[in-house]
């Protein structure tokens, strides 16, 4: 059961965003999140789907149930239709008991960012996915309030910044709406953002048939539809636990302060490094399998 939804229980509050969209690492961020939400490490209280895909809300609601947490709120951008690609296991997991929920009938993706926002003092923010849901609550007069006077920290999978912060990555470069979103966002952002790029995340291998032997179990499920049957890069469940961590030096990282940006253009993402500045990217201190072998502690 879940109870803990409430913007009055103390600890961190946090919203998660994901595209849960052709890969299979959001479904393993996403066991992350419901798992530290299960734990009382913080206090999860919706997840934003930012690519619209015909089975996105029942399939994530599906695998949200499986997790114990069948009444976590679910938004949608419903005009995320453009990313295209082919969800390889949103139907499939949709298969699975769920309670009655469809993209159609979901909240939109900006107004539960508002409403729970609206609901705490303090939140941080995660993203595993595209960032144009994040641009429209900061260019909304509301939700730049909230960002500013609310959010602690926006979490973020995205960029490549392993070339002296210059590079190209998929949730930000993959079409136009995510580029454009992403250069306003990295301008006009009122809080920190702590960025997990491409190269950190891409020789870590998680969700292998060692760590999850059950076919059965809706995470494999979703690994062996996306062909990952021995496991898969691990960007979005690290920067989950990056964010549970809080910790940077912690959670095995040094971070590279700075001004991130990216070129709405082409989405190419750049990087001004200032030790003051109010953006960071992390570089790993550790071998990959000190970041595998913890996510497969979350995962079994
Ligand atoms: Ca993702």
């Amino acid at each position: 059961m879940t109870s803990a939804h409430s913007a009055e229980k103390p600890g961190r509050t946090v919203i998660l965003g994901t595209d849960w969209w052709t890969d299979c690492d959001d479904a393993a961020a996403v066991r992350i999140a419901c798992r530290a939400h299960k734990a009382g490490l913080w206090n999860l209280t919706g997840i934003v789907l930012n690519a619209c895909m015909p089975y996105s809300v029942p399939s994530l609601s599906a695998f949200c149930t499986a997790e114990g947490m069948e009444s976590l709120p679910i938004g949608i951008d419903r005009s995320a239709v453009g990313y295209g690609g082919n969800p390889a296991y949103q139907k499939l997991l949709a298969s699975l008991p769920h309670p009655d929920a469809s993209n159609e009938s979901a909240e939109n993706g900006l107004d539960l960012y508002l409403r729970l926002l609206e609901q705490t003092e303090e939140a941080e923010l995660l993203e595993i996915g595209y960032p144009q849901i994040l641009a429209s609550l900061c260019a909304h007069p509301t939700g730049y309030r909230y960002l500013r006077d609310k959010v602690k920290c926006l979490w973020m999978m995205a960029g490549n910044w392993e070339n002296n912060g210059h590079g190209r990555e998929n949730n930000i470069a993959r079409a136009p709406m995510s580029r454009q979103a992403a250069a306003y966002l990295f301008e006009h952002c009122p809080c920190p953002i702590v960025l997990l790029g491409w190269e950190v995340g891409a020789a870590v291998i998680s969700g292998t048939p060692r760590t999850i032997p059950d076919d059965s179990d809706p995470l494999r499920m979703a690994f062996i539809a996306h062909g990952s049957r021995n496991g898969r890069s691990s960007w979005d469940p690290m920067l989950v636990l990056l964010a549970l961590t809080e910790d940077i030096g912690e959670a095995g990282y040094t971070l590279r302060r700075g001004y991130a940006s990216a070129d709405a253009e082409t989405g190419e993402n750049s990087f001004r490094y200032d030790d003051s500045g109010p953006h960071g990217y992390v570089v790993k201190k550790y071998p990959d399998s000190r970041y595998s072998d913890e996510i497969a502690r979350w995962l079994k």
